[in-house]
């Protein structure tokens, strides 16, 4: 949309003017460089209190990092229900279309620390914060469906597993070594999610373009009292990409902050992010219809049994103004929710909402959270509940207790008819054990139907992942038993991850004997649209300013992101031209790649720009002149994908796709 030339600062809010800097206590500094000294050269005075209080607030600046999740980028933004839903629901922001609600979002990847790369093969977080007139519910989900386990009470387990290994704190960002793989061996119910994990869905191109799922089952419950088991979507309205793994390992290194950097820009650009809202919903009487059973997180609904109703949409629209002060301390928890909503008794779902506000009170530093202003909600708090650490409300009167005759018994409880909340009174009745239910058991079925739902590429693309991550590890017996669990899904997968990493593929053959699939759980089923696609234009040699004026035309018409990559040429006007040379640009920072070339030799850094957009399959476009050049490269012009043309208009057909697999 914009030539990156542009002041990336612009946006950022001007603060303070013309105030006077104070101590925290209030009083005006007048000198903020020197300590107090004793003569010019003499020993410092503990006397300077704003040196003091400069020094001890900064010691602290620094607060616990979220023990998963800890990396991530949020934003502020609205979401309007399309229809009103009261026949599922009373919540107030699902059945009023004239209402629009804020929410934030906080996007996370799941292993790594707050400083590692943004594009490792992991599961993405998807957290929302809805501030509705009812008070905050929290969508706190993922990009994939799935979960790793059915019970919080392995949760420790599957990240002491995932996270760095204790000994040397190796590797940051992945779960490619020993322990996780020798987790997935031994906890059979991990297998799904990390068939999804080692898919295209493990290396999202950014958070724009991915899906979001609550995972867990819901309730939601109407007026009447009824109540519908429900799983929540978000679907990208900018399609679903994936990077290439080669592609994201560069990245870790090219561009740390690849993925918060798209959603700031984008924003900042106005090419708003956007998520429609679906529903997929079971009646009560439905419970028992399905071959899996609709409590287990490690169980998709397969849409094409339960279809995804699509009922309302999110857009992102404002950027934090900081990220410490929002992001950083923005606390989700999937017990936050408003009346309409409920839980089901999934076992993973139910230790969830214990996690969430205990790491809180060590994160942000006792119970008071809420009152940050990130975490407020947009009604008003009332109820008794006084004190605790870094407590931001005065509270008047005498009584702080329920109920009460010298306070009319005020703030006082509301009937659910009202909209207070009631719980939804599910009859349950059983002995008290400690076992899993049969039902969960069956861990393959679906790692076999996701595995049949890909499309070629995707599957081999899964091959290469599972590859890559058992194959670092070190223990040939953790290598064997991950083979031998693929054994159990896919007989092909396993004997090439099997060739791949050096092991045995099992004698017997225990795959899952189904060709069912499900059509929506290609990554290709969703259009990838032309705005937001970024091109490098590499310019060799001189180019004539008339060119570059009409190839700039033509992007921002069609609302491209677009860089000119090169040396400047001659006689053209220094505010237009050349907004990135070869030191700073790299094709795996852009969606494509055109080259504008006079009849001089193609620069070497020309060449291998062009080769690695190619090796990543991206359009490249050469004009007629590169064209002739390029005979020698690695690149075929005529292999799907690579467009020759002087036309700044080729774009249209050559971004259709995003990926030219088939090269
Ligand atoms: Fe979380 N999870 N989780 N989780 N989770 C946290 O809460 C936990 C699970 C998810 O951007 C922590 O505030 C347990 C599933 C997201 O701030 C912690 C279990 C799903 C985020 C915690 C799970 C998630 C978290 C760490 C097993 C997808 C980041 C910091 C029962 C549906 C939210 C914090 C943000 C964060 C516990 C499993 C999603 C420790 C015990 C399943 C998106 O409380």
């Amino acid at each position: 949309m914009e030539n990156k030339k542009t002041d990336q600062l612009k946006h950022v809010e001007k603060h303070n003017e013309g105030k006077a800097m104070t101590t925290n206590n209030g009083v005006k500094i007048s000198e903020d460089e020197n300590t107090l000294t004793v003569g010019e050269r003499g020993p410092s005075l503990l006397e300077d209190f704003h040196f003091r209080e400069k020094i001890m607030h900064f010691d602290h600046e620094r607060i616990p990092e979220r023990i998963v999740h800890a990396r991530g980028f949020g934003a502020h933004g609205e979401f309007k229900v399309y229809k009103d839903l009261s026949e599922y629901t009373s919540a107030d922001f699902l059945t009023h279309p004239e209402k629009t609600t804020p929410v934030f979002v906080r996007f996370s990847t799941v292993q790594g620390s707050k400083g590692s790369p943004d594009t490792v093969r992991d599961v993405r977080g998807f957290a929302t914060k809805f501030y509705t007139d009812e008070g905050i519910f929290d969508l706190v989900g993922n990009d994939i469906p799935v979960f790793f386990i059915q019970d919080a009470i392995k949760f420790p387990d599957l990240i002491h597993a995932v996270k760095p290994e204790p000994h040397n704190e190796v590797p940051q960002g992945g779960s490619a070594h020993d322990t996780f793989w020798d987790f997935f061996a031994q906890n059979p119910e991990s297998t799904h999610t990390a068939v999804w994990a080692m898919s295209d869905r493990g290396i999202p191109k950014n958070f724009r373009q991915i899906e979001g799922f609550g995972v867990h089952t819901f309730r939601l419950v109407n007026r009447e009292g009824q109540s519908y088991f429900v799983k929540f979507h978000w679907k990208p309205t900018h399609g679903l990409e994936s990077l290439v793994w080669d592609e994201a390992q560069i990245l870790s290194g090219k561009d740390i902050d690849f993925h918060r950097k798209d959603l700031y820009e984008s924003i900042e650009k106005g090419d708003y992010p956007e998520w429609e809202l679906g529903l997929q919903i079971i009646k009560p009487e439905q419970e028992f219809d399905f071959d899996f059973d609709i409590l287990d997180p490690t169980k998709i609904w397969p849409e094409d049994q339960v279809p995804v109703e699509i009922v309302g949409k999110m857009t992102l629209n404002r950027n934090v103004s900081n990220v410490f002060d929002e992001t950083e301390q923005a606390a989700f928890h999937p017990g936050h929710i408003v009346p309409g909503i409920d839980f089901s008794n999934d076992p993973l779902l139910q230790g969830r909402l214990f996690s969430y506000t205990d790491t809180q009170i060590s994160r942000l530093g006792g119970p008071n959270f809420n009152q940050i202003p990130i975490n407020r909600p947009v009604n008003e708090v009332t109820n008794n509940q006084r004190d605790a650490m870094h407590q931001m409300n005065v509270h008047v009167g005498q009584t702080a207790y329920h109920k009460n005759a010298l306070n009319n018994n005020d703030p006082h409880t509301t009937p659910r008819e009202e909209g207070g909340y009631e719980h939804y009174q599910e009859k349950v009745e059983g002995r008290k054990i400690q076992k899993r239910s049969e039902s969960f058991k069956d861990y393959y079925s679906q790692a076999k139907l996701y595995l049949n739902s890909l499309t070629q590429p995707e599957y081999d693309h899964t091959v290469d992942g599972f590859s890559f991550e058992i194959g670092k590890c070190k223990s040939v017996m953790v290598k064997q038993n991950a083979v031998n669990q693929l054994n159990k899904v896919d007989r092909t997968l396993a004997e090439r991850v099997a060739a791949n990493v050096g092991v045995e593929v099992p004698e017997e053959n225990e795959e899952v004997q189904s060709d069912a699939k499900d059509s929506k759980l290609t990554m290709e089923k969703f259009d990838i649209p032309l705005p937001g696609h970024s091109v490098a234009v590499l310019i060799n040699g001189d180019i004539s300013e008339e060119t570059l004026k009409a190839f700039a035309k033509t992007f921002t018409e069609n609302k491209l992101n677009y860089a000119f990559v090169g040396k400047q040429p001659k006689n053209i006007s220094e505010e237009f031209g050349i907004t990135e040379t070869f030191d700073t640009a790299h094709p795996t920072l852009f969606d494509s790649v055109f080259v504008l070339s006079d009849d001089s030799d193609l620069l070497p850094e020309v060449e291998e720009f062009v080769e690695l957009t190619y090796k990543h399959h991206k359009p490249v476009i050469v004009d007629r002149s590169a064209s002739e050049k390029l005979g020698h490269s690695k690149i075929n012009i005529h292999a799907s994908g690579v467009f020759i043309s002087n036309e700044p208009e080729v774009i249209v057909e050559a971004f259709v796709r995003a990926r030219y697999w088939d090269r």
